[in-house]
């Protein structure tokens, strides 16, 4: 078992997006493909000889794969430990935290998150740092570098560990710990929430029904839900993890999670619903009859985290990506804490957390999260709106009425454009940015334009700077419409379409987000081309 060098030529295309790597699964499968990247994530970190890392992915297809090669490049390298979740399973926050608990000097997350799984479908690696966090910018631009010069790659020769087996294995002189993937999460969830109240609410009749869509919260929220707070058998619903995550799209928004939106609106609709993706950072929340759209659930949780035993003390600050409603600002005023805006990702939060300037941070693509790791986490926006509940006392229903009656509503919906060819929603992209400085002034419809500009961000606490990060129009009504490509996708191209108007007037209150942006769809419409350069009539994902 001694480690041999294969020698190798650079890939096009490794190129790390908003959240890792993220390919066709059989693009992953090619020869060296994977190996590259692995050698390239170790190089551009400075190597890995001695260093301990967190290895666990969401359980799709090519996932327990994918570990015995990370494992075997790991042990070649000269790492000293690797932790590996039971069946290589962990989810996305369960590997931040478990970085964080064990010191690790950072972790391999084998995910495509929210994208479909399956040989035909999609699979996708990302290095977080020691933080827990996904990597910085600077690192993943190092870990590219690599991509484009690699030659060789370090691998031993060896029988496959044995991913079942708690406890200690030796591989080729690196030790290999198969951990319990949900354990040391529950425990740090019971330490942030009042699981005392949470039983005390599912003692007393309160029913929800929790979506896992077949991926890897499944045992976390049947441990956290069904076996710590009692609630009946049953509350989580495809809580089995599949590799192809029985055919669907893993990502919890009203079009994905149609079975829970139908359960939600249908008659006898239990008190609460929600749902997770692929890797268990996403969060949907559903009330009876009451969708939250993530932006709103930033909002409500900003308000009201301190109802909650680990955010007793208040928050400092909060964060949202740019894109995200403004819902959040408002809520941040009125208590008096900074709202920092910051590009879609989360590897931009890492900093504000780290230094202390946040405790919340959201995005409108239902991620929610805090300082209790460095990524989103869906089961913790889920524990959280529990303890709201129990300690309100009140229904989502309510709680929204109560939150719009007091900050306004900002009504809101994404708009996605998926898979559309590449050069055309480039040609998009650069002709607005081409004619943003001619918009001010020119009126669309009912909506004249104040202001429009590119979104860049300054980071308060390293001085980097991100640019390119969104073309945003405001209008003089105070609304405002962001174009951006997405940095996940795997086919062509996808087009984001963010749409955003502020209502304080009581009586406006309750309308349909798509009939109060209608005015704004038409003028986005107008401004960029969009049907007329993609050729689609409408979007494919509305959110
Ligand atoms: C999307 C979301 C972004 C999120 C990212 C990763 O990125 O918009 O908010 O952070 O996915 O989420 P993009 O570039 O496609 O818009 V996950 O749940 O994939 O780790
Ligand atoms: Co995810």
């Amino acid at each position: 078992m001694t480690p041999k060098a294969v020698s190798t030529q650079p890939i096009d295309g490794q190129k790390p997006g908003t959240s890792g790597l993220r390919k066709k699964t059989r693009v992953f499968m090619e020869p060296n493909y994977l190996e590259n990247y692995v050698q390239s994530i170790f190089d551009g970190i400075g190597g890995v000889r001695g260093k301990r890392l967190v290895v666990g992915g969401d359980g799709r297809y090519f996932n327990a794969e994918a570990i015995q090669t990370i494992l075997q490049m790991a042990a070649a390298n000269g790492a000293a430990h690797c932790w590996v979740g039971q069946g290589g399973i962990l989810s996305t926050p369960a590997a931040s935290h478990l970085i964080r608990s064990l010191e690790a000097d950072g972790g391999l997350i084998l995910s495509a998150s929210h994208n479909p799984g399956g040989i035909d479908e999609d699979f996708g690696l990302k290095y977080n740092g020691p933080n827990g966090g996904p990597a910085s910018e600077t690192v993943t631009a190092r870990i590219f570098a690599r991509t484009r010069e690699i030659d060789s790659y370090h691998v031993v020769e060896a029988e496959p560990v044995d991913l079942s087996a708690l406890g200690r294995q030796e591989l080729a002189g690196m030790t290999v710990e198969i951990v319990d993937p949900v354990a040391d999460y529950a425990a740090l969830m019971e330490t942030l929430f009042d699981f005392d109240a949470l039983r005390g609410l599912f003692a007393g009749g309160f029913r929800m029904r929790f979506d896992a869509m077949h991926a890897v919260t499944g045992p976390y929220a049947t441990e956290i839900l069904e076996n710590r707070l009692g609630a009946p058998e049953g509350t989580v619903m495809n809580g089995t993890p599949l590799p192809d995550f029985g055919r669907g799209h893993p990502d919890p928004n009203p079009i994905w999670a149609r079975d829970l939106m139908n359960c939600m609106y249908g008659s006898g609709a239990p008190d609460f619903g929600a749902a997770s993706d692929g890797d268990g950072d996403r969060n949907m929340i559903v009330g009876r009859k009451c969708y939250v759209s993530p932006s709103d659930s930033l909002a409500v949780l900003t308000d009201l985290a301190h109802l909650a035993p680990g955010y007793a003390d208040g928050l400092a600050g909060v964060a949202r990506s740019m894109p995200t409603s403004t819902a959040v600002d408002r809520v941040a005023k009125a208590k008096g804490f900074a709202c920092f805006e910051t590009p879609t990702g989360w590897k931009f939060f890492g900093n504000l957390l780290d230094n202390g300037d946040v405790t919340l941070c959201g995005e409108e693509s239902a991620g929610t999260g805090s300082n209790h790791v460095r990524e989103k986490d869906g089961l913790w926006a889920v524990l959280l709106w529990l303890n709201i509940l129990a300690a309100t006392g009140k229904s989502v229903a309510e709680l929204m009425r109560d939150h719009w009656q007091r900050y306004g509503r900002n009504y809101y919906s994404r708009h996605d454009y998926e898979a559309v060819d590449s050069e055309a929603a480039h040609a998009l992209m650069d002709d607005l940015r081409g004619r943003l400085a001619e918009l001010p002034g020119k009126s669309f419809g009912p909506l004249t334009v104040s202001e429009a500009d590119e979104f860049a961000y300054d980071d308060p606490v390293d001085g980097s700077r991100a640019e390119g990060q969104g073309l945003r129009i405001h209008f003089t009504s105070g609304g405002r419409v962001v174009f951006r490509l997405s940095g996940t996708g795997t086919q062509g191209a996808t087009l984001r379409v963010y749409l955003e108007q502020l209502e304080t007037a009581p009586d406006v209150l309750d309308q349909d987000p798509q009939a109060a942006l209608s005015d704004m769809i038409a003028a986005a419409d107008e401004i960029a081309g969009i049907s007329r350069r993609t050729g689609r009539s409408g979007p494919d994902v509305v959110t």
